[in-house]
């Protein structure tokens, strides 16, 4: 286990490790791999091109306000490389806001891979999906169906037909899923975003007053959805 722990987090053990010993006595008592965990990337920000600032403002507006209503639950935005916009943007605002670091960081790795090769532990990971909820199309939709096999296409149909933007729609994993049986993930929660891609479908012509909004209900109904498997 220890092993496991001493890899968690690499990416932001420097962050974290202002934390241990801290005051907050009753955060380093609870072992963080029991803590309910959302791995998410950041919505629209590749693909879909919406502004990098805008998505990090909204990001952390959004985290913050779960933080205030669940305390027993982790958030953790997640991208493929160290050298990620967004995920310095995100840094530091969690630096300039002092925000807790136990219960919001970020992470460098695969989202599919986050307990086998980073030793992560996340019940859930959100994906940016499509309206459509089909595999491929590249991104991170293309990684998460892959990884998750031919049932999480049917899982998903199961649920939902498809999704409009700024929505979010809960999927439980199948347990021979070797997104289950490998990385000990449950649900997989699709969520649409706002395209400002011309070559996608809902493209928003580069109106940021309907693209902030929807992103925001995007982040909200993740998050809810995240909210109703915790509880
Ligand atoms: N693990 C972690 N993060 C990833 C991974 C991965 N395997 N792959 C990509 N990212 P994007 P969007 C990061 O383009 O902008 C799809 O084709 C990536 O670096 O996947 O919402 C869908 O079908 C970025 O930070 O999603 C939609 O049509 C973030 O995930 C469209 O793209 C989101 O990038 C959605 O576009």
């Amino acid at each position: 286990l220890s092993s496991i722990s001493d890899n968690a987090n690499l990416e932001t053990k420097e962050v974290e490790g202002q934390e241990v010993g801290s005051a907050d006595s009753h955060a380093n008592q609870v072992c963080p791999d029991d803590i309910p965990t959302l791995a998410f990337p950041s919505i629209s920000t590749s693909d879909f091109q919406f502004n990098l600032e805008k998505a990090a403002d909204i990001i952390v507006e959004k985290v913050a306000e779960f933080s205030n209503k669940f305390r027993n639950a982790r958030l953790v935005l997640v991208d493929l490389s160290h050298k990620s916009k967004i995920l310095s943007l995100v840094k530091a605002r969690i630096a300039e806001k002092n925000m807790d670091t136990q219960k919001f960081f970020t992470h460098v790795g695969d989202i599919t891979h986050l307990y086998s090769r980073g030793g992560l532990r996340c019940n859930a990971i959100a994906n940016a999906a499509n309206w459509r909820l089909k595999p491929g199309g590249g991104g991170v939709n293309a990684a998460i169906f892959n990884a998750a096999g031919p049932e999480l296409e049917s899982a998903t149909k199961d649920k939902v037909k498809s999704l409009s933007p700024g929505n979010a729609a809960v999927v439980p994993l199948s347990s021979s899923s070797p997104l289950f049986t490998r990385e000990g993930v449950t649900h997989v929660i699709h969520v649409l975003g706002p395209n400002m891609n011309p070559q996608r479908p809902n493209y928003l012509n580069n109106d940021y007053n309907k693209g902030c909004k929807i992103l925001e209900d995007a982040y909200t109904s993740l998050f809810d959805g995240f909210a109703s498997i915790v509880r």
